[in-house]
């Protein structure tokens, strides 16, 4: 957490006592905090968390927040003591006789959340006495000893002198950003945010983008901005919340990619993940952790599950016929087939699906297959690879769809996705290839394949959450305190709902299984698809070009978020 404070300026007696306040449960509460009020500024208060983008502007919340996050901090200051209710009450009336004010501090304690109000409210009118006139007050002791506490003077201090603030020229737009008043503290980062017991726990994910590309518009609104809203609406209300992301980086995808840049498949990873990054960063997506799915924590916690579904009897052997090129020495992907339409004979089709008629093929079906990389005529050849029964799992699955569809309230479009799988039946499905980029499959046999991405990749949550935090099992085991809210594109909702909870059902371990799931439908591009090959669309790092601020794209894009129908980006709106 890295909070901002501006104080107001000091001109009325009650921006006088707002700083007070503010002054002072800053240096008791955040003794790293500055407080400095500009003597520039725009005169609003504001605390902001410059992580989540959480802010409040009412200085009593403010103060309160300060003392609920402070090292010894508790949440009890959210209620009102009596002292405070009797000062309410005694504001309220607007009697401005100090004799009156009900006071009951026998001590002057300035971790008092009570007695800093207090010292705030009175401070101007208190100041404008005399001696004589103060001491006459019942108020004066009380008075006198709290504004002699160390912490306290030096916020009366800070509170009262102002300084000019170097202006802050934002890059992209030129518009000078006035800085009003600041205080800027980073809490040490090496404290993870882990659940608590009796606290809401919000573990939030959003779809783990694919390396291999600068992400769109679509993806961005799908997945990390939907999240991102949601995380910062968690946070806002006091919830403890984890949000993770990172990079889907092994597979067929990245190994091609590679090829086709000439650079091995890490260092495609390492230059797209820094992409994706800033992409992120510019679109203010306050992740808690942006990680990678090429991590030996990966490799460790994969392997581990594959293992226990193998011990417990959900795995199984299949020989499959594939496509090999005899030229660049490797089994292609669906994708990576191309050939003539068997149904409307157009020429480049693909092996997964025609781009012209739009039907499903297989490659076997292609009249005149060809490499997409080098034209070379693939032929086929058998592989050995291990299948997850499906099958077997699917009572489990079934009982727990029903219990989770229910309490997490899905979409109906996600519950109609799920059954449509739960209706046909849950077949073996294929979960390792041959292929280099990819977690290595464990088992004896096969240990010259990888793990399928669409195994590995929900993986890459767990193991992101691993990277941030070596107590990661504090979220992603333990059901009974933690709800697991994740966000993803409609394509993605089988691989969430049916193949990612029967591979953790199947190892046997409690697993934090999905709760929510928040999916959206398409975003269009004026009409058409986004389309990179094709040069459609607006990428993320296009959007930064426009030199229209992120919060405004941010906003645009949430007001047309294809919640429940495909949506339109125009450049009109
Ligand atoms: N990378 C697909 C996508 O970006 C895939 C999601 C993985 S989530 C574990 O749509
Ligand atoms: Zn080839």
């Amino acid at each position: 957490m890295s909070l901002k404070i501006f104080g107001g300026k000091s001109s009325t007696p009650d921006s006088v006592s707002n700083n007070i306040k503010l002054a002072i449960a800053t240096s008791v509460f955040h003794p790293n905090l500055k407080f400095v009020i500009d003597i520039e500024g725009s005169g609003n208060i504001l605390l902001q968390d410059t992580k989540t983008g959480f802010e409040i502007f009412e200085p009593n919340a403010i103060v309160k927040y300060l003392s609920a996050t402070s090292k010894n901090g508790s949440n009890d200051v959210f209620k009102k003591t009596p002292q405070e209710l009797k000062l309410w009450d005694f504001l309220n009336s607007k009697s401005n006789n100090l004799a009156n004010l009900p006071l009951e501090f026998s001590k002057a304690d300035a971790q008092s959340v009570a007695q800093i109000f207090t010292f705030g409210t009175v401070y101007p009118v208190f100041s404008k006495l005399t001696p004589e006139q103060q001491q006459s007050t019942p108020l004066y002791p009380w008075f006198k000893e709290f504004s002699q506490i160390p912490a306290v003077a030096k916020a009366i201090k800070d509170a009262t002198s102002h300084i000019k603030i170097e202006r802050v020229k934002e890059k992209n737009t030129g518009e000078s950003h006035v800085a009003k008043g600041v205080a800027l503290e980073k809490l040490d980062p090496s404290v993870k945010i882990a659940p608590k017991a009796d606290e809401r726990n919000i573990l939030i994910t959003s779809a783990l983008p694919y390396v291999n590309n600068v992400p769109h518009l679509g993806n961005i609104v799908g997945s990390v901005l939907s999240a991102d809203i949601y995380s910062r609406y968690c946070k806002q209300r006091g919830y403890n919340t984890l949000f993770v992301c990172g990079t889907d980086e092994y597979g067929t995808a990245t190994e091609t990619k590679a090829l086709e840049e000439k650079v091995t498949p890490r260092q495609l990873c390492d230059k797209y993940n820094k992409i994706h990054k800033e992409v992120y960063d510019w679109f203010q997506i306050g992740f808690d952790h942006f990680g990678r799915t090429t991590t030996e924590k990966q490799t460790e916690i994969a392997q581990d599950i594959f293992m226990k579904l193998h011990k417990n009897g959900y795995l199984e052997e299949q020989v499959m016929k594939q496509l090999y090129c005899p030229v660049h020495n490797g089994y292609l992907a669906d994708r990576y087939v191309e050939g003539e339409c068997p149904k409307c004979h157009y020429e480049d089709a693909r092996g997964d699906q025609c781009d012209k008629c739009g039907g499903l093929l297989d490659p076997f079906e292609l009249i005149n297959p060809r490499c997409k990389l080098d034209n070379a005529t693939p032929e086929p050849r058998n592989s050995k690879h291990v299948f997850i029964s499906l099958d077997k799992l699917e009572p489990k699955l079934r009982e727990w769809v029903e219990k989770a569809s229910t309490e997490g309230k899905w979409s109906k479009n996600s519950k109609t996705i799920t059954n449509s799988w739960l209706r046909e039946g849950l077949k073996p499905r294929c979960i390792t290839r041959d292929l280099k980029w990819g977690t290595p499959v464990p088992l004896e046999g096969f240990t010259d394949k990888v793990l399928y991405v669409w195994f590995d990749a929900p993986i890459g949550y767990i193991s992101i959450t691993a990277n941030y935090t070596d107590d990661w099992e504090a979220w992603w085991k333990n059901p009974e305190q933690v709800q697991l809210y994740q966000f993803m594109g409609k394509d993605n909702v089988p691989f969430h709902t049916v193949v990612f909870p029967s591979s953790e059902i199947g190892t046997g371990d409690n697993w934090t299984l999905l709760h929510h799931l928040n999916t959206t439908e398409y975003l269009q591009y004026e009409g058409g698809k986004f389309s990179k090959s094709r040069g459609v669309g607006v990428f993320g790092n296009n959007a930064k070009e426009t030199g229209v601020s992120p919060s405004v794209w941010r906003y645009y894009l949430a007001s047309i978020r294809p919640e429940s129908q495909d949506a339109q980006f125009s450049w009109l709106d």
